[in-house]
C-alpha cells in the first residue's frame, strides 16, 4: 500500500471519522435487464453506508470489448459512472461494490467475458494503490471511452489522478481511434 493510502486507514484504525473523499464508480451491464440493473446498481450506492451526493451520468450503449478487441458479436453494454461523495475506506467501498455485483448474479468466469453487472472503482480523491486487490486509480480508465465519457458528462472539469483531464484523455483516444 502507498504511503497515502496507507495514511487513510490508519485514522481509521483508531475508529476516527474519515473525511469525505469523492469516488469515481463505473457500472457495466450486458446481460439480462441491462437498464434495470443499472438503475437498481445506482440506488443500492445510494444506500451505501457513510456515502451520500450520489449522481449517475445518463446510460451509453457500446460495444463489448473482449481481450482481443472490440466484439460486435458479443451481448452490447450499458454503462453509465457515478460520482459518490464517501467515507469508507477504498478497500470497504470496493467490497460493498462487489456485494452489489454478487446479488446481481455477477459471474467471474472468463476475463471480460460477459456479466450482469460489473462496479468498477475508477478513483478514490487522488489516492494512488498498486495491490492486487485495488488499483488506483483504475489502470485501463484512460483507454475507456465508456468509462470517460460518462464521467466528463458529470463533470467537465473531471481529472484522472496521474493521468491528467477526462475531456483530454477522451479529446486523444477518440482522435487515435
Ligand atoms: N467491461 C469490461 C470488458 N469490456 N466493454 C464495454 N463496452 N463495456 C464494459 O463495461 C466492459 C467491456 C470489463 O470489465
Ligand atoms: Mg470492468
Ligand atoms: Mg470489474
Amino acid at each position: 500500500m502507498n504511503r497515502r493510502l496507507a495514511q487513510g486507514f490508519r485514522g481509521a484504525e483508531r475508529g476516527e471519522p474519515r473525511p469525505p473523499v469523492r469516488a469515481v464508480v463505473a457500472l457495466g451491464a450486458n446481460l439480462g435487464d441491462r437498464a434495470a440493473t443499472l438503475r437498481t446498481a445506482v440506488a443500492e450506492i445510494a444506500r451505501l453506508p457513510l456515502t451520500a451526493d450520489v449522481r449517475a451520468a445518463d446510460v451509453i450503449e457500446s460495444v463489448a470489448i473482449k481481450p482481443e478487441g472490440p466484439d460486435a458479436s458479443a451481448p452490447a453494454y450499458l454503462n453509465t459512472v457515478a460520482l459518490v461523495t464517501t467515507r469508507l475506506a477504498p478497500s470497504v467501498l470496493l467490497s460493498y461494490l462487489h456485494a452489489i455485483e454478487a446479488r446481481h448474479g455477477r459471474e467471474r468466469t472468463e476475463r471480460w467475458g460477459d456479466r450482469t453487472l460489473d462496479l468498477d472503482l475508477i478513483a478514490y480523491g487522488d489516492a494512488r494503490s498498486d495491490t492486487p486487490e485495488l488499483r488506483l486509480p483504475h489502470p485501463r480508465a484512460a483507454e475507456r471511452d465508456f468509462v470517460l465519457a460518462p464521467w466528463l458528462a458529470l463533470d467537465p472539469d473531471a481529472e484522472l489522478p496521474g493521468a491528467g483531464r477526462v475531456d483530454e484523455l477522451l479529446r486523444r483516444l477518440r482522435s487515435a481511434s
